[in-house]
C-alpha cells in the first residue's frame, strides 16, 4: 500500500502526490484539487500513468463529499476576536457547504491561542469527534510574547493530534499585523478558517472511511 501525501501550495491548490512514484525518472502523478471553500473539483483531465493504473496498490484519500455522520469540534480563541470570529464564520460556512449537520458541530471558546492545545487534547480523547479544528490569531506585537504564543499554539495542536489520535487541524493565523490577519480572515487573501475546515473534513473522512 502506498502512502499519499498532501501539501498546501500557493493559490489554494492542494496536490496529492503518489510518493511511491517519486523516485522514478518521470514526474510523479499529481492530483490537483481546489481547496477553496467555494469548490472542490477533481481535475477531469487527470489520468494516472500506465504504471499507476497497473500497479496493484490502493490509494487512500479522504473524501470531502462523504460527510454524513462525521462530527467536528472547533476550538476557537477569543484573543483577537475580530479576526477569529471571521475565521469561525468561514469554517461554519464550509461545513454547511459540504453538508456537515449543525448538530454534529460543537464550538468551544478559549481565552487565547495558547490554551487551544490542551482543550483540543481533551476533545480528541473524548472520542466524540472525527476531527478538531483549531482557530486562533496570533499577531506580532513589540514583545517576544508573539513567538512564544505562536510556537506554543502550533506545538499544542500538533501534540493534541498525536496524543489523541484524532486529526487536529491548525487554523491559527500567525501574522505581522492586524491588516494581514484580516486579509486572511475573509479579506483579499481568502478565509483560512474556511480552508482549514475543508482539511478537517478530508482528514475526518480519511480516518473514518479509510484508516479504521
Ligand atoms: N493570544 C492569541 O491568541 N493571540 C495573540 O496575538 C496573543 N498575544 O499576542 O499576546 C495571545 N496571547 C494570549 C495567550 O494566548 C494566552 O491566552 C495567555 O498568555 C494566558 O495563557
Amino acid at each position: 500500500m502506498a502512502a499519499a501525501s498532501s501539501s498546501l501550495v500557493p493559490q489554494n491548490k492542494c496536490f496529492i502526490a503518489l510518493r511511491h512514484l517519486q523516485h522514478r525518472s518521470h514526474a510523479a502523478p499529481i492530483i490537483p484539487y481546489d481547496s477553496s471553500p467555494t469548490g472542490f473539483s477533481m481535475k477531469t483531465d487527470y489520468r494516472p500513468s500506465p504504471f499507476a493504473q497497473a500497479a496493484a496498490v490502493r490509494h487512500l484519500v479522504g473524501s470531502v463529499t462523504r460527510t454524513q455522520g462525521l462530527r467536528f469540534s472547533i476550538v476557537v480563541s477569543r484573543f483577537n476576536e475580530i479576526v477569529t470570529k471571521q475565521l469561525l464564520e468561514g469554517a461554519l460556512t464550509t461545513f454547511n457547504t459540504y453538508s456537515v449537520q449543525e448538530e454534529d458541530i460543537d464550538v468551544v471558546w478559549v481565552p487565547g491561542s495558547f490554551e487551544i492545545g490542551v482543550v483540543a487534547t481533551r476533545l480528541g480523547k473524548s472520542g466524540r469527534y472525527h476531527a478538531i479544528l483549531c482557530i486562533g490569531a496570533v499577531i506580532r506585537g513589540d514583545t517576544t510574547h508573539y513567538d512564544a504564543v505562536a510556537n506554543s499554539a502550533a506545538s499544542g495542536v500538533l501534540s493534541a493530534g498525536l496524543n489523541s489520535g484524532v486529526p487536529c487541524i491548525f487554523g491559527v493565523l500567525t501574522c505581522d499585523n492586524m491588516e494581514q490577519a484580516l486579509n486572511r480572515a475573509g479579506g483579499k487573501s481568502g478565509n483560512k478558517g474556511a480552508e482549514a475546515a475543508l482539511i478537517a473534513i478530508e482528514m475526518a473522512s480519511l480516518f473514518e472511511h479509510n484508516l479504521k
